[in-house]
């Protein structure tokens, strides 16, 4: 063994300090302090002095994340304070219930304050420190036996080997809840698909399966987290006498702390905290499935005592459920305007994350292929915050003898033409074209939607009735629709009919951008659309533009060229665009060399939330169609910020740094100003 000198040793004992504070506020703080890179360099330098001189490895030493053989199973462990569990309130009567409890048991007719938690959908846990050093970590199992899974919390960052501060206890078992960000989970899923691997159901799930690896060199890939919530035993000086005191002393220790924790004052900003955080429950990174109310003050909790297992003192008041089991009662495949057919599912009605869910998307045949799913099978259904409901999940232990397999059609449901599915994408598509009604209706709605054509009073129904009762077979038929045709359509009014004919004829008078968005040509949204018109000039260029000609634009791929060129050189797409201009469609041509084509250059956007009337994607598009770049970050450079709803980081950066920020409203009133010049 090598002899370490003083001025070495020095030397590394500032190197695990420097470490440490760099990992506490990369991972507990967020706030990292120096590049990636820099802390790798670190990590290597107190990896060749530990080779060099191994009597200096501790069980804290940062490098000690990872380490020791897979274990062959897990060790049960009993937890010297058991651990409790919490009562649950679904709605505010059995919160307030709970309130007139605890001022009852306490004979107090001042208002008692309760910290605020939310509530993380992980796995609950118990992480034991003698002398500052970390000893011991268990699951909570049943509340009193658990399993040992030291070695799988050692990898966890937000956990610390070696208490922080100059406050450290002899003893201290600290309870909190590993989970898994979402972003970590999406990540997670996404690699085990491109492997082929079984994808876990959730982030809880995840983390559990995280948690059961006996090899925590496994567990160390996972972005694992722990917030932690409470104590299970403390001795040492520092006692502090509630519970907000207690969980800044655990921060101050070292431990990561939910920064959204308020203390409500009484049972009125209880509620107002739940209401505030149940709207803003999908802009976190992490699950929550509700929040935990903890009378703050020690005294009165212990005043309050225990029923059985759980605490008198706290309850958790739980949001609705995102995931729900119901049955699939049939799946149906549905034509869109390219004729991408899409098997959409029945299911027996479920409430599933505040509203009532009839119905599931299964995008495609490779999806139906990974779910194994029958018609009768019951299924998991999600549905996250304002998210489409997605199936997750087949629970194959109800599956039922007559589950019947679903077959992808091999012919269009609408007309009966042949199915094809090209070898580049998992899409299938009906061949039928406009022959198809399904299409066509699609392609009519496309066209009079309010960013194409936009024909006021066209609506999805209506659309639907005009084409069954073939009183339009094409886009061409709008404008010869008469007053005589539409009153008698079920539920038109003759004022509203009168009002459709007003709005036809006002289409007419549109912008070439418009009018090409409003073809449908696939692949080519708004964005594409402005670029095209700005670059060609006239419909007559574009439709006799080559493919190279095409592909000379910036912004036009291989794709779409193919796309545009498929369109232009289909004689029923001609004859279409040629009979619209007849009945009178028409635009202004663009004068090439007098206008400015790309008032936005020079330009940096930043879009961030989500947005209602177009997607994130269609937005961009447009955005690089008037020549703007678009980028995901926010700095100085960002000329303006589109933010919808759900807007985080990016916004708060751009209001720091004075950044003009729109809303959507606000983007497409200025979009609009552009598109109508
Ligand atoms: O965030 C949580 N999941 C959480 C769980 C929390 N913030 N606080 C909690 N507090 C308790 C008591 C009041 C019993 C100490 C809890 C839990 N318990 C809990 N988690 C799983 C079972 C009980």
């Amino acid at each position: 063994m090598n002899d370490i000198n003083a001025a070495e040793m020095a030397d590394y004992r500032q190197l695990v300090g420097e470490i440490r504070g760099h990992a506490h506020r990369y991972f507990v703080l967020d706030e990292p302090s120096i590049p990636d890179a820099e802390y790798d360099r670190l990590m290597r330098r107190l990896q060749s002095i530990e080779e060099r001189y191994p009597q200096l490895i501790d069980a804290t030493s940062p490098s000690q994340r990872v380490g020791g053989e897979p274990l062959s199973e897990f060790t049960q462990l009993r937890h010297e304070v058991p651990m409790l569990s919490l009562d649950n309130a679904f709605d505010a009567e059995s919160l307030s219930d709970f309130g007139r409890r605890v001022t009852e048991r306490l004979n107090q007719s001042a208002d008692v304050a309760y910290l605020c938690e939310p509530k993380l959908d992980g796995v609950a846990v118990s992480v034991l420190y003698r002398e500052g050093v970390l000893v011991r970590a268990a699951t909570r199992g049943d509340g009193f036996v658990g399993e040992d899974i030291t070695a799988n919390a050692k990898t966890i960052h937000s956990i610390p080997l070696r208490l922080h501060g100059v406050s450290v206890p002899e003893l201290l078992e600290v309870r909190g809840e590993i989970y898994l960000p979402r972003d970590g989970f999406a990540r997670l899923n996404a690699t085990a698909i491109e492997r082929g691997e079984k994808t876990f159901v959730n982030p809880r799930n995840a983390a559990a399966g995280s948690l059961r690896q006996l090899d925590c060199a496994v567990t160390a890939k996972r972005p694992l987290e722990m917030c932690a919530y409470g104590v299970g035993q403390l001795d040492g000086e520092r006692q502090p006498d509630t519970q907000l005191g207690m969980l800044q002393y655990l921060g101050e220790l070292g431990f990561l702390i939910n920064p959204h924790i308020f203390l409500a004052a009484d049972l009125i900003q209880c509620e107002a905290y739940y209401a505030d955080l149940a709207v803003r429950r999908n802009t976190l990174a992490y699950d929550i499935d509700g929040i935990v109310y903890k009378v703050n003050a020690f005294e009165l909790q212990r005043r309050l005592g225990f029923v059985t297992r759980s605490p008198r003192w706290a309850i958790a008041r739980k949001f609705p459920a995102e995931e729900e089991i119901t049955r699939l009662l049939a799946v149906e495949f549905q034509v869109g305007r390219t004729g991408a057919v899409t098997p959409v599912a029945r299911l027996e009605p479920v409430f599933v994350g505040g509203v009532t869910v009839s119905n599931a998307t299964l995008h495609n045949a490779d999806e139906i292929a990974r779910l194994d799913i029958r018609v009768g099978d019951s299924v998991i259904v999600r549905r996250a915050g304002d998210v489409i409901p997605k199936i997750v999940k087949v629970v194959f232990e109800k599956r039922l003898t007559d589950a019947v397999p679903i077959r992808f059609p091999a012919s269009c449901p609408v007309c009966n033409s042949p199915v094809e599915q090209t070898l580049d994408e998992a899409i299938a598509r009906c061949t039928g074209g406009l022959f198809c009604p399904a299409q066509v209706k699609q392609a009519i709605k496309h066209f009079a939607s309010r960013r194409a054509l936009d024909i006021d009073g066209l609506g999805d129904r209506l659309v639907e009735q005009l084409v069954d009762a073939k009183c339009i077979h094409s886009v061409v038929d709008l404008y010869t629709l008469e007053l005589a045709t539409l009153t008698p359509l079920e539920r038109v009014g003759a004022k509203s009919a009168s009002n459709l004919l007003v709005a036809i004829e006002k289409s007419k008078n549109t912008t070439l951008a418009k009018f090409l968005y409003a073809l449908g040509i696939r692949e080519v949204g708004e964005g594409s659309a402005l670029l095209l018109a700005n670059s060609f000039g006239s419909l007559e260029a574009i439709a006799d533009a080559s493919g190279d000609e095409l592909l000379d634009v910036e912004g036009i791929g291989p794709i779409m060229a193919r796309h545009i060129r498929d369109f232009f050189t289909n004689p029923d797409a001609r004859s279409i665009m040629r009979a619209l201009q007849e009945k009178g469609v028409r635009w202004a041509d663009i004068d090439l060399n007098a206008s400015v084509q790309t008032p936005l250059r020079a330009q940096t956007w930043v879009l961030t939330g989500s947005l209602q009337e177009m997607s994130r994607a269609e937005a961009k598009e447009v955005l690089l169609g008037l020549g703007a770049k678009v980028s995901s970050s926010v700095s100085v450079q960002t000329s303006h910020v589109v933010a919808g709803p759900g807007a985080g980081s990016k916004l708060r950066q751009a209001e720091t740094l004075a950044i003009p920020i729109m809303d959507e409203q606000q983007f497409i009133a200025f979009l609009d100003a552009y598109n109508d010049a």
